[in-house]
């Protein structure tokens, strides 16, 4: 025990489920449900759960869940069978290719990770917490009937449904390093959520390939959601600094402007140097600056896990961040305690691992102050449109 406490009169809440760890998208398949083991590993371990509300989160129902998504999505979802992928079926809503497959637990495994976003909305709602953490959501790319980049519900839609039944505008933020399109899709034509993604950008060659600079909200004139979205290309090996000037300054705008009585951040440690499938040199220090800048704000907060391929680096980040989310990230112990079950998976180049310490080559910076200056212009000019 490390004698952290509840911080008076400020509420943590942390959603997660255990059933949720032990999904398995298949051999070899960069999304690992088990990285959130090792993410709790950590968190325990530091004791920080006794300065938190925890809650086993339970499954969404089927009702919830079409607030989102369609009857017969769900429906070919919960009864999808495990089976060689078929090209041919039309009605396949994007389920069974390599990047959605169908496995063994698939709906529970949806159902689980949307109740515990939803979950946490609602206790933000009813303020019951200042900050509600679900660490198993955030998966931004699901539609309301298809399957998108290793996700098939959208939590972070449904919990945004939940917040907006009580606050008039939420906020959506999100630094996982791919677009967040199927957020920015379900809000597109209303002006009580704006969307900010910051994201690498590159039209053919990245997944999912929206997510310009341009691409502010619907064009028709008279359009309320014209100007509600905000997308932040960026080039490769962007790092701590760039990143997290252009946080701040792009966020704090979009709080000034449109006022929202909710934040929503999507926390994607895909970001982070070193992922697999990243391509950003940010680290563990700068993304937590980032959870850091939106608690300041004093607006209920949502955070939510995403992506995040290389599983030590993500324990990482999001144990830092739940210490910042409670108020103790500058006073635990660097180094990684020695009863942490698993720890031996941090002990990759170092005898005495560190929480923030991450591995990852250096990628080349390939953001220039040019182009930052003119990202932020753009921005600017953007949010004078934005009166809330
Ligand atoms: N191929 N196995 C981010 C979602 C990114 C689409 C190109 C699949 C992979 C990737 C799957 C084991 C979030 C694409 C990729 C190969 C069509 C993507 C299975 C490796 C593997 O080894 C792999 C056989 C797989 C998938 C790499 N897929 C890398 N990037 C993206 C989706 C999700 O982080 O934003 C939120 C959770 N898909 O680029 C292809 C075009 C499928
Ligand atoms: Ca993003
Ligand atoms: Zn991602």
């Amino acid at each position: 025990d490390c004698g952290i406490v509840k911080p008076k009169g400020y509420n943590v809440s942390w959603h997660s489920n255990p059933e949720i760890e032990k999904h398995h998208f298949g051999h070899s398949h960069p999304m690992k449900p088990w990285r959130l083991t090792l993410a709790k590993s950590l968190i325990m371990s530091y004791g920080m759960h006794a300065a938190m509300d925890t809650y086993v989160s339970r499954p969404a129902s089927e009702e919830e869940m079409e607030d989102f998504h369609s009857k017969d999505y769900l429906e070919y979802l919960r009864t999808a069978k495990v089976a060689i992928p078929d090209d041919s079926d039309p009605k396949d809503y994007n389920l069974g290719g390599s990047d959605c497959p169908i496995f063994e637990g698939l709906f529970n495994y949806c159902a689980m990770y949307s109740g515990a976003s939803i979950d946490a909305a609602r206790k933000l709602c009813n303020n019951e917490s200042d900050i509600a953490i679900n660490w198993s959501g955030g998966l931004h790319h699901a539609k309301k009937a298809e399957a998108s980049g290793f996700c098939y519900a959208n939590d972070i839609v449904l919990a945004i449904l939940q917040l907006l039944r009580k606050h008039p505008r939420v906020l959506y933020v999100d630094i996982d390093v791919h677009h967040g399109d199927g957020v920015e899709e379900a809000f597109w034509s209303t002006d009580r959520v704006m969307t900010v993604s910051m994201h690498k950008y590159d039209a053919l060659n990245f997944f999912p390939g929206t997510g310009d600079l341009d691409r502010t909200g619907p064009d028709s004139e008279g359009n309320p959601g014209a100007h509600h979205a905000v997308n932040v290309p960026l080039n490769d090996g962007i790092d701590d600094d760039q990143y997290t000037w252009l946080f701040k300054h792009i966020v704090g705008m979009c709080v000034d402007r449109f006022r929202p009585n909710a934040i929503v951040l999507q926390c994607g440690a895909d970001s982070l140097a070193g992922d697999r499938l990243g391509r950003f040199n940010v680290q563990v220090q700068g993304h937590g600056k980032c959870v850091e800048y939106c608690k300041s704000l004093n607006i209920p907060l949502l955070l939510v896990g995403g992506g995040g391929y290389t599983p030590r680096n993500v324990a990482r980040a999001w144990a830092h961040e739940t210490s910042i989310a409670i108020g103790c990230a500058d006073t635990i112990d660097p180094i990684i305690p020695k009863h942490t079950p698993y720890r031996s998976h941090f002990r990759h180049d170092t005898l005495f691992p560190t929480l923030e310490q991450i591995l990852g080559d250096p990628r080349p910076n390939r953001n220039s102050q040019k182009k930052i200056d003119e990202i932020v212009r753009s921005i600017t000019e953007q949010l004078r449109f934005v009166n809330a």
